[in-house]
């Protein structure tokens, strides 16, 4: 989850934390649980000078209720902490291996009878999309042919 924030001072931390809950459940009982991300927020050294951070947001696949927690480190209520900007949700760098049809974590010959497999039924499988173009098909043979040569 990326975060665009400014602030414009901080002799104490800050952060904001990223709390995952089942949908529907109580924002007290999802903030009874541990974060699943927690990101520092910079000193940008003005109210309107933001700079762009980051946290990585464990077991964060599904569907779930976000709550964030803003806080400082001995601040008390009423106190401005920080502006938020924008927050946006970013994928993580895929982990797919293109031609590895057979999820076997290695791209070689086994993998030609399941792309045939794949082929056949039509089930869209993102290792054998080998040209990218977000479907399977027969026109991802030629890639398939190079991924395996080349690897
Ligand atoms: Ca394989
Ligand atoms: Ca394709």
């Amino acid at each position: 989850m990326r975060f665009r924030v400014a602030r414009p001072a901080g002799t104490r931390d800050g952060w904001i934390e990223v709390y995952l809950g089942s949908p529907g459940a109580s924002t007290a009982s999802i903030l009874a649980g541990k974060p699943a991300g927690k990101v520092a927020v910079p000193v940008t050294g003005d109210w309107q000078v933001y700079e762009t951070i980051e946290t990585v947001v464990e077991s964060a696949e599904g569907e779930f209720d976000v709550v964030l927690n803003f806080d400082e480190v001995g601040s008390n209520t009423n106190t401005f902490l920080f502006n938020l900007n924008s927050l946006s949700v970013v994928s993580p760098v895929s982990d797919v291996l293109l031609g590895d049809c057979n999820l076997d974590g290695v791209v070689n010959f086994q993998d030609i009878p399941a792309m045939i497999t794949i082929l056949s039924t039509g089930v869209y499988v993102q290792e054998a999309d080998c040209n990218e173009d977000g479907t399977v098909g027969f026109s991802d043979i030629n890639s398939f042919i190079a991924i395996l040569t080349s690897s």
